[in-house]
Order: C-alpha cells, then sequence, then structure tokens
C-alpha cells in the first residue's frame, strides 16, 4: 500500500495546525480520458465528481443554502437535536475525522459539542484540496482554542491508510451530506467496505443518508428556482470548454433533474436543444449530438430505512443509532464495525 508517502515536513501555520500532503496521488484516470470515454458512451454519462471545480464549489455551497435543498437543513437539525448524546458516547481520548473540508456549520455543531463535554479536541478534516482545508481549519482555530487540527490532503483511503498506522486514539469518521448517494450501489459498499478496513473496532462512522420521499419534494430540491442546480449541472460543460478546449453552446443545453422511482434515485441530465456538434480540442474528436439525447451527470439515491441496514450489513457494519429531523426526510446515522 502506498500509504507513507505523507509529507510531514509541511508548514506549521500555526502551533495548533499541521497540514500534511500526500506525496502521491493515485492513478485516478484523467479528466480528458473520462470526458471522452462518457461522451462515446451510449447514452452519454460524464461523472459527477467533475462538478467541484472552483467555480462547481462555490455553486455547491449556494445550493446547500437554497431553500428548496432540504437536506442541509435537515441534518443540521438532526445534529442540533442530537449531538450532545452523541458526544457523550465517546471519551475524551476520541478525534474527530471528517471526510471533506469542515467548512460546515454541521461540522462546527459535533466539534463544538465535543469540546464542551471534554475540552481539548483534535479534528483532522481530509480533503484533495489543500486550499480548502487550510482556509477552513484557520477560520475553525480563529474561533476556538481548545481545538487541535491536522488536515490531511489527500484522497479518503490514502488519508485514512495513514491514520490507521500513525494513531492510536479512538476515531469518530463524520461523513456528512449524503454524498454516499451519489455513488452507484456496488461504490457505496466498496466504499464503505474500504473505512471499515481502516477502522478498529472501537471507532465509528457517523453518516448522513438521504431517505426516499415524494416526487415534488425531491424534484424541487434539485431544480431550485433561482436556477443556482441548473448553473451548477452546466458549470460541467465550462468546464469542458475551459480545461479541454472545447466549443460547447451552454445555451444549447438545458438541464433536467427527475425522480427515477424504480431505481430509487433522483437523475440528472443535460439536455441538447437541437441536433448539434461540439468539437473538444483537447481530445482532437467531435460528438454529436440529437435533439432531445441527455447527458446523465448525475444520480442521488435516496434511502429506505431497510436499505440502510442492508448498506450497513454488505459494507461490514451494524447501525447503532439512527436519528431522523422532525419531518423525517433525512437521517443520521452511527454505523458501528462489525
Ligand atoms: C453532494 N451531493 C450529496 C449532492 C446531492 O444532493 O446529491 C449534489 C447535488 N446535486 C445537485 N444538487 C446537489
Amino acid at each position: 500500500l502506498d500509504i507513507l508517502d505523507i509529507d510531514i515536513a509541511q508548514s506549521r501555520t500555526s502551533n495548533r495546525l499541521k497540514v500534511r500532503t500526500a506525496k502521491k496521488q493515485p492513478a485516478f484516470s484523467s479528466f480528458a480520458d473520462d470526458v471522452s470515454t462518457g461522451l462515446s458512451a451510449t447514452p452519454k454519462t460524464l461523472p459527477p465528481r467533475y462538478f467541484y471545480d472552483k467555480a462547481g464549489s462555490e455553486l455547491f455551497e449556494e445550493i446547500c443554502n437554497s431553500p428548496e435543498y432540504y437536506p442541509t437543513d435537515c441534518e443540521r437539525e438532526i445534529i442540533d437535536d442530537n449531538m450532545h448524546e452523541i458526544a457523550q458516547a465517546f471519551d475524551s481520548e476520541t478525534c474527530i475525522v471528517e471526510l471533506g473540508s469542515g467548512s460546515s456549520v454541521k461540522t462546527e455543531l459535533i466539534l463544538k459539542a465535543f469540546m464542551h463535554l471534554n475540552g481539548r479536541l483534535e479534528y483532522v478534516p481530509i480533503d484533495i484540496s489543500k486550499s480548502m482545508l487550510v482556509e477552513s481549519s484557520r477560520k475553525l482555530l480563529r474561533k476556538y482554542n481548545k481545538l487541535h487540527i491536522t488536515a490531511l490532503a489527500a484522497d479518503y483511503q490514502t488519508a485514512l491508510d495513514h491514520l490507521r498506522q500513525n494513531r492510536t486514539d479512538r476515531k469518530l469518521i463524520l461523513f456528512l451530506g449524503s454524498s454516499i448517494g451519489n455513488f452507484t450501489a456496488d461504490e457505496q459498499i466498496a466504499f464503505l467496505s474500504g473505512i471499515r478496513e481502516d477502522m478498529d473496532e472501537s471507532d465509528r462512522l457517523l453518516i448522513g443518508i438521504d431517505l426516499i420521499k415524494d416526487r415534488d419534494i425531491l424534484e424541487s430540491a434539485y431544480n431550485d428556482s433561482r436556477g443556482i442546480t441548473a448553473r451548477f449541472n452546466l458549470n460541467l460543460l465550462h468546464r469542458i470548454n475551459r480545461e479541454l478546449d472545447s466549443d460547447f453552446n451552454l445555451d444549447a443545453f438545458q438541464h433536467q433533474a427527475h425522480l427515477n422511482e424504480k431505481k430509487g434515485r433522483v437523475e440528472m441530465h443535460l439536455r441538447s436543444l437541437e441536433d448539434q456538434t461540439v468539437t473538444i480540442d483537447a481530445l482532437y474528436k467531435e460528438f454529436r449530438f440529437t435533439e432531445n439525447e441527455t447527458i446523465h451527470t448525475e444520480n442521488s439515491y435516496k434511502f429506505t430505512r431497510q436499505q440502510i441496514l442492508d448498506l450497513a450489513f454488505d459494507s461490514g457494519f451494524t447501525v447503532d443509532t439512527s436519528w431522523y429531523d422532525r419531518k423525517q426526510w433525512f437521517s443520521v446515522n452511527l454505523f458501528h464495525p462489525v
């Protein structure tokens, strides 16, 4: 395993912040290859992980603050209402590891509850983007003087492997926001099993998972009235134009999101409004679109309670506790390795 290549000689921005960077990135396929493969497939697809360049990440923040996008508020309510119960289940030696850079209000609520109970707290945010990590870590450290942060700029698996080999304290791992829903069923199990492998018996995973609900509520969450989700989706074409020298006409594609009830997921697509050909210079390729043909850009799976139990079981966990918001639209679950 390529896990020890963490550069410890990184900047010590303050005496409570350490930033460690993975020297070697795992061999992910490149943006160019993935765009080429996705647009050559029938039906056409693009992987949702490419939404999150700088513009896309900012648009996603805006989505989270839009009134129709209920997951943020529901998850915040659940954490707000139950944080003390959760914190009490852990001793003062526990560190909090987060998959994601920890810029959210929800993360702060959890950190606060732990510091309230135990005083000093060690927080380990993991994110591929070092600049996001440093920015959000500094913000947190300015606010909380009992907080110590070791930020790991690496992919999740590399960082968790590193923690497993280098730390002995108990871990509460946070995976909030229902990002698990953006994976296919097989990927969900592979991802969680990977996390499970790096956990000790006393470690826990706190995971936000969105629940299946009425079509209207789901579809308006992904078709917000200010059109932010549409811009988020179309930004993918914008990114291809910028990074791969293509000539997508953003006015000739339309954002589309609907519930696929049979598959239990909200799907996002970009629909071509006309017959058209797009040239991507960096690939030396042209792609033809017929009118109404779509590029499938995202799945967001919504779970039943039974599916959450099954997912845990299939990945090597049991569910200790599940908490819900008052409307029962969202869940936060404490997974326990078996
Ligand atoms: C990040 N993820 C959980 C979001 C979701 O709801 O699936 C991404 C998103 N796509 C459109 N709106 C939000």
